[in-house]
């Protein structure tokens, strides 16, 4: 049997049939599709959706249901946040229009395939038959006329296709959904939708339409790796784990604090992996690498062997590849992924992250850490503890320091509750100093920092909530550098009625890169938001006013001008059912406590500047301490063997 339909339509057929199963649990993996229309999607995907909304009506069937975002960046980002905190069992699909509304897609794609979250990117493009090109927004590549916009999201994709032909469809469908739901492979997947095929029709085989459900394997760690990894473990006087996103996505925190209280390894976490233990756990020993702590960056230095768990060792992580400092550090890297299990010439355990971790604990069993290394952890991670206290309690005035801010808002906020982070220089500081008391309770997207994130995919992650059935608060953290690049989902969350609890942070500039940028010799040029002078961009504080910003757009807005303040501000947003926007200014000027580690940003090799020339000669320094990692985790070569090369 077959069904006559546009393509548009059998796509919105087809996803709604889509379901996920892990554990047993069969669930819908889209939540709905955003978008925003224009002559690209209208017809097609927009006829399609509202087709499928009115047959819901009379059925009561569950629908893609639409939501309408402001920009398609944003779109994608509340899509990832949505995706991250389902534990990447649930996604949304985007569509957009031909031309600008699918180029504005690219940082969001970016930004789901550098975290590895699924998202589904259905762009518009240009006419399939050429018979009416250029149509308005189209490229015109005169070496082929084959090229699109599109093919910007091709690198930023993990399955990319353009459907110039309805036949093509059943098989793109199909590998985009075997991505989408594969842990190792997600990440965006785009199918380009010309615009006159969205609204070709075809005679659809009914298959394609039945309930589809797509199995999430928790695939076992190969015995033989296994043994290699554990011989490794075994040897080990300080050993120590970074649990990265696969712990938390893998929902492997219970076998974590099982493995860590069967041998007694301390375990740090990444930006995506913090959560895999609560704060105050006597094994763990907070943030790792250039946001690290005292206490996990001094374990890290010490180590003899690192087990990675579901970590992608960013340069953040490995502080630029010198916070393993260890002459012999070897490391066994757990990882559904292969590429990265791989790195750091790991003994690689490719595998789920729970299922290994029971495999690793069993196969240790017996063994554990020699118990002051692991007393030694616990005592470095109330060190830190303390650090932290003193931040959140620093008493700067009149105008507080942004480590206050974070201690209030940790201190009020419900160990539930999810706080949400992307650029600047708050997620540094969360990293550091959070005290995270749920595995769900952080969201900080650090593999691209994407200003801009913040709100759009704090919007995501309060409509994950929601459909999980969650009772949580969703406290979105955002910089005023951040908020002006994209404030514009704060309307959205009026439209859907849906609540946040924004704080924003006002420091008139980016206090993160002046940081960084007076480290580094060139003296926070350009990084205030200050009005032009004779001399440069070194006026007065430009007279903006972010608190009537946002009420503009239709939130409650308090502005508070002490912790004092922020406090009752809090509690009142927490009672509201809608919602609101806290404004308090902080000083740039105060940091919060440093990391030791180093985080590898070239400074000019020759410069007129003292500064610059300065801060060169410490960057050399560094440099030299940086590390290849590239010993064999297994450096015995087996009895008999020949390495056919000759060499030693
Ligand atoms: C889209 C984007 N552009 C540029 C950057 C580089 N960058 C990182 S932090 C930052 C400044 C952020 O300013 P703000 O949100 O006010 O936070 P603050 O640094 O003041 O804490 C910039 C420009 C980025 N991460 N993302
Ligand atoms: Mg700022």
């Amino acid at each position: 049997m077959t069904t006559r339909l546009t393509v548009a339509q059998a796509i919105v057929r087809f996803l709604e049939q889509q379901y996920v199963e892990r554990d047993g649990v069969v669930t819908p993996f889209f939540a709905g599709c955003w978008g925003i229309f224009g002559h690209g999607n209208v017809a097609g995907i927009g006829e399609a959706l509202l087709e499928g909304e009115r047959a819901a009506d009379e059925t009561g069937e569950r629908v893609l249901r639409y939501r309408q975002a402001r920009n398609e960046q944003a779109m994608v980002h509340a899509a990832v946040g949505y995706a991250r905190h389902r534990d990447r069992l649930a996604a949304y699909a985007c569509t957009a229009s031909v031309g600008p509304g699918s180029t504005n897609m690219v940082t969001g794609a970016a930004l789901a395939t550098i975290n590895r979250i699924p998202v589904l990117l259905l762009p518009g493009d240009v006419f399939a038959t050429r018979v009416a090109n250029p149509v308005l927004q189209e490229l015109e590549d005169p070496r082929s006329l084959d090229v699109s916009v599109n093919d910007c999201l091709r690198p930023v994709s993990r399955f990319w296709d353009r459907i110039i032909r309805p036949e093509q469809l059943p098989q793109s469908l199909m590998s985009a959904m075997r991505v989408l739901t594969d842990p190792a492979e997600t990440g965006a997947v785009t199918l380009a939708l010309p615009q006159d095929v969205q609204a070709e029709a075809g005679d659809w085989d009914d298959d394609l339409f039945v309930r589809r459900v797509w199995h999430v394997v928790r695939q076992p760690v190969a015995e033989d790796a296994l043994a290699r990894a554990t011989a490794l473990v075994r040897d080990a006087e300080r050993p120590l784990v970074v649990a990265g996103g696969g712990v938390l996505y893998a929902d492997a925190s219970e076998a974590l604090r099982a493995f860590a209280e069967a041998t007694g390894v301390p375990v740090a976490e990444t930006q995506a992996g913090k959560g895999s233990l609560p704060y105050d756990h006597p094994q763990s020993v907070g943030a790792i690498g250039a946001t690290g702590t005292s206490a996990a960056d001094a374990l890290a230095a010490d180590a003899d062997v690192v087990i990675g768990v579901g970590t992608r060792y960013s340069d953040f992580t490995t502080a630029s590849r010198t916070v393993f400092a260890h002459p012999d550090v070897r490391f066994v890297n757990l990882n559904v992924a292969s590429f990265d299990a791989h790195k750091l010439a790991a003994a690689s355990l490719v595998g789920d992250a729970r299922v290994g971790l029971h495999q690793l604990t069993e196969a240790l069993a017996g063994w554990r850490a020699p118990e002051g290394h692991t007393t030694r952890a616990t005592a470095l991670a109330r060190e830190w503890d303390d650090v932290v206290q003193r931040a959140y309690d620093g008493g700067h005035g009149p105008v507080p320091a942004q480590a206050e801010v974070l201690g209030v808002v940790n201190r009020v906020t419900r160990p539930q509750d999810v706080v949400v982070c992307a650029a600047g220089s708050m997620p540094g500081d969360l990293h550091k100093l959070w005290r995270t008391r749920d595995r769900k309770g952080y969201h900080v997207e650090y593999g691209y920092s994407c200003m801009g994130y913040e709100i759009a995919g704090g919007l995501g992650v309060k409509l994950a909530t929601l459909d999980a059935g969650e009772d949580r608060d969703v406290v979105v953290l955002v910089g005023d550098g951040s908020y002006l690049m994209m404030a514009s989902e704060l309307v959205t969350a009026v439209q859907e009625g849906v609540k946040l609890i924004v704080v924003l942070v006002q420091n008139h500039g980016f206090a993160s890169i002046g940081a960084l940028s007076e480290s580094l010799g060139s003296q926070r040029f350009g990084t205030r938001y200050r009005y032009r002078t004779e001399t440069g961009l070194d006026g007065e504080t430009l007279p903006v006013d972010l608190a009537a910003n946002a009420a503009s757009l239709g939130v409650r807005v308090a502005s508070v001008t002490d912790l004092a303040g922020l406090e009752k501000a809090l509690f009142e947003a927490q009672a509201a059912d809608t919602t609101t926007v806290i404004h308090i200014e902080t000083d740039p000027l105060v940091p919060a406590p440093d990391s030791p580690a180093w985080w590898d940003v070239p400074v000019a090799e020759v410069s007129s500047l003292e500064s610059t020339r300065a801060a060169r000669t410490a960057y050399e320094k560094n440099k030299a301490r940086q590390r290849g990692y590239l010993s064999p985790s297994d450096p015995t070569r087996p009895e008999g063997s020949t390495d056919p090369t000759g060499h030693q």
